[in-house]
């Protein structure tokens, strides 16, 4: 099959919103529907756990929350769709924010009973200023729901893009029973299925039917028509041009546990949203048409197969066709590497692919590389670069049994180069107690848990009063001449730069006007 084919058939998203609105629930049936899983929640929940194919940390399934992005790739009405489901939480926003540097497409998931939340908010705008087009899924109508005409009212004014519905839910809560596709005016009804593990039987009928009637109260009945009423009277046309533009959102409606609405979502998401873009380079567009191969690695993960105690770097392709086997330029190391086993993803899960093209997400054991290197076999090229937080907190970490040290050492290595957290040491004493310097608190949660689990490491964290980190450079004298002891701490990073740690953004921008001939710079 042609490259430009290959290429029309991807679909390359990510699944993002507030914690807890129900992304890794909508992943997984998602998987249902594209017949990747025949159960959802294949092993079932043991009390408080989660069995979800995205959440396979132990940490994840403990807590029932997504930490790392996944990535998840297969079949969908003749698509070849990548999934990249990603973790909620403010704490890990740097990894979702690297995965929608990945991304063609977004799908924004909301709590029907909450609307847009905080942290929707913000990945929202990340999503804007990408120009990266977005879908609505609003989740839970299977709970008591705000009224479906103020959501749309506040994804209107929130966010300032036009949400067009493209159904409409029947009964909210208890009473929700399915939706009216506005365009071809068919009614879905759904049933519910055992622990909601398989495909939602559905009925296909019209606005008139009896059932609709005697499930509703006369009140319910009353706003349904009402509101239909309304929504054909505002006259909104859902446009795929203006969504693919950004100027429209088109909304859906159901639940993502029930799995009334996913299959309806998932048909018209894959019609309408966009196939691989264009991206930019410091040198120009490379468009995925060339037929040079390029991509570059947005994520590093360690340890996914506990059986293997590996590395793996996730690759974007943007450009060419991939084939296994073959050699390729990696400018960061100046190198010429063969590529003998990329793999495919399936959340931990992976197979190896003998080829790939743009849009897909593939996996290469990691030696060499880093977040935000490229990879191409034309002419030279550097994508730009994947944008680093300033971290905000910082911790002295202790090793409990020093005859781990080893392992202690080797495990805080592989976690900084996932980017989990940065690791300085101090430069002004000679304890060599590594420092972690984090974005959210959580963050320390997940590297001690991981310490434990993946490298039989107990640990004890004690927290630091620093705010701010900076590299620092100018000649000696002036770099002595700094405030030194005075609340600013010198320490070193990984690669011996120096750092100086500042108890506040005051104590930074003091510095700063009284040093000009010393430069602050954020570590990236
Ligand atoms: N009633 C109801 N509960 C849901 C629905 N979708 C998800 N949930 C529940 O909401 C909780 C959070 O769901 P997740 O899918 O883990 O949410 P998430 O958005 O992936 O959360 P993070 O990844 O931690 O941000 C779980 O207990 C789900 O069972 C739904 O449609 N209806
Ligand atoms: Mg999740």
């Amino acid at each position: 099959m042609s490259l430009t084919k290959e290429i029309q058939k991807r679909r390359t998203f990510a699944i993002i919103s507030h914690p807890d609105a129900g992304k890794t629930t909508l992943t997984e049936k998602m998987l249902l529907y594209g017949k990747a899983i025949h159960l959802a929640g294949s092993v079932r929940a043991r009390r408080n756990q989660r069995s979800t194919r995205s959440d396979w940390m132990s940490i994840e399934k403990e807590r029932g929350i997504s930490i790392s992005s996944t990535v998840m790739q297969f079949p969908y009405n003749g698509h070849v769709v990548n999934l990249l489901d990603t973790p909620g939480h403010a704490d890990f926003s740097e990894d979702t924010y690297r995965t929608l540097s990945a991304v063609d497409s977004a799908v924004m998931v909301l709590d029907a009973a909450k609307g847009i939340e905080a942290q929707t908010k913000k990945l929202f705008e990340v999503c804007r200023d990408r120009g990266i087009p977005i879908f609505t899924f609003i989740n839970k109508m299977d709970r008591p729901s705000k009224d479906p005409l103020e959501l749309l009212d506040e994804l209107e004014t929130v966010l300032r893009m036009e949400p067009v519905p493209v159904n409409w839910p029947i009964g909210s809560g208890e009473s929700f029973m399915g939706v009216y596709d506005l365009q071809s005016q068919d009614v879905h009804l759904f049933d519910r299925t055992s622990r909601n593990q398989t495909i939602a039987p559905e009925s296909i009928t019209t606005i008139d039917d009896k059932r609709i009637k005697y499930k509703l109260s006369d009140y319910e009945q009353e706003t349904l028509e009402g509101q239909l009423e309304l929504i054909e009277g505002l006259g909104m046309e859902f446009d795929p041009a203006q969504v693919l533009n950004g100027t429209q959102t088109p909304v859906f409606f159901g639940s993502a546990l029930t799995n009334f609405g996913v299959e309806l979502f998932m048909n018209a998401f894959v019609e309408v949203a966009p196939p691989p873009a264009p991206y930019e380079t410091e040198t120009g567009m490379v468009s995925p048409t060339d037929s040079e191969f390029s991509g570059f690695v947005f994520k590093i993960q360690a340890n996914m197969n506990p059986k293997h105690r590996d590395s793996v770097a996730y690759l974007r392709i943007c450009s060419g066709k991939f084939e296994r086997n073959m050699t390729v330029k990696h400018p960061q190391s100046g190198k010429q590497l063969r590529l003998p086993s990329p793999y495919t993803f399936f959340a931990d899960e992976r197979h190896v692919v003998d080829d790939a093209y743009p849009g897909d997400i593939i996996g290469l054991p990691n030696k060499d590389f880093a977040i935000g290197d490229t990879l191409h076999n034309g002419k030279n090229i550097a994508f730009d670069a994947i944008p680093r937080f300033d971290p905000e907190h910082f911790a002295m970490l202790r090793n409990m049994d020093i005859s781990k040290q080893k392992n202690f050492l080797k495990g805080l290595r592989q976690l900084e180069r996932e980017g989990a957290m940065q690791v300085l040491y101090r430069a002004d004493t000679i304890q060599r107690t590594p420092i972690l310097a984090v974005v959210g608190q959580l963050q320390f949660d997940v590297v001690q848990a991981r310490l434990e689990t993946e490298y039989n490491v107990k640990t004890q964290l004690e927290a630091q009063p620093w705010q701010l980190s900076r590299w620092v450079t100018g000649s000696d004298a002036d770099i002595e001449k700094l405030p030194w002891g005075y609340g600013l701490v010198k320490a070193t990073d990984r690669d011996d730069k120096l750092v100086a740690l500042f108890r506040s953004k005051y104590d930074l921008e003091h510095c700063v006007e009284r040093h000009p001939d010393v430069t602050f710079e954020v570590i990236h």
